[in-house]
């Protein structure tokens, strides 16, 4: 698929404040503002024409607007995040939106849905259970995808506690490839898929991004960046470090389609 528009938040001033589990330190203000404009740089140099909103101060995780809906070509919904500090986050992601959906879905309480725990490859969408995205959330959002003409299969990752979203750990290449993490690789959901795993000491960089030819990842990552040029893969390395620090990977930056 590919990709003609993208969304994205730069970071605000209370940044640091946001929800973490990391324990690598509070982000870099400054850093992270100039992280965020390489990703911006980067997703506009694979063609892709980019809306940045203002920041958001009152939010400080909205930065990370994958989370707070889901855009198909077609359809565009609201999520409902689990963090409950995250909820009013919608709101402020419901104009821009608006602008390209007139009509926007939205999961209903008692549903949850964070967008990292939803992954689309080539029309089959894999949804997450987690912390984060409930059953009654993952449910309602199944049944939206179907309407529309997508497969969608929920996928259990409670059990894998070191993984916040499902695209934690794991990446749509393309094709029939995915990029999995160790901890999800014998998941029977993606036995037809062909699936290159991701050392578990690279983890991290299991959460890429595939934008129309350029696979985009986060630098320090050499098994997997080499893995990926030797797939021949046109590879382009981001420095994510300010973001991991919060808890955030490369794709949570960006509302793609
Ligand atoms: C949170 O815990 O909600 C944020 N600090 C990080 C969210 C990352 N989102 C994502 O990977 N899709």
């Amino acid at each position: 698929m590919s990709f003609i528009h993208a969304i994205v938040r730069p970071p605000g001033k209370n940044f640091a404040g946001g929800l973490t589990s990391a324990q690598l330190g509070a982000p870099e203000a400054d850093l992270a503002k100039q992280q965020h404009a390489d990703y911006v740089r980067a997703l506009a140099e694979c063609g892709v024409a980019v809306t940045v909103l203002a920041e958001a101060d009152d939010f400080p995780d909205a930065t990370f607007v994958e989370d707070v809906a889901i855009v198909t070509p077609k359809r565009a919904l609201l999520t409902r995040p689990g963090a409950a500090s995250r909820r009013g986050e919608v709101d402020l992601m419901r104009p821009a939106l608006q602008k390209h959906f007139p009509t926007l879905a939205e999961i209903q309480a008692p549903g949850t849905v964070d967008g990292g725990d939803v992954c689309e490859a080539g029309g089959h969408w894999f949804i997450g259970l987690s912390a984060r995205t409930n059953e009654d959330g993952a449910g309602q959002l199944a049944q939206w995808l179907k309407s529309l003409g997508f497969r969608a299969t929920l996928v259990d990752i409670h059990a894998h506690s070191g993984l916040l979203h499902l695209k934690s750990g794991l990446a749509w290449l393309g094709g029939n490839k995915l990029a999995v993490v160790e901890a999800l690789a014998k998941e029977p959901a993606w036995r037809d898929y062909e699936c290159i795993r991701v050392a578990e000491s690279e983890d991290y960089a299991a959460n890429c991004l595939l934008i129309n030819e350029t696979l985009l990842m986060a630098r320090g990552f050499p098994q997997f960046a080499a893995e990926m040029r030797g797939q021949g893969m046109r590879v382009r390395e981001l420095d994510m470090s300010e973001f991991r620090k919060m808890d955030g990977g490369l794709s949570c930056l960006s509302l793609r389609w």
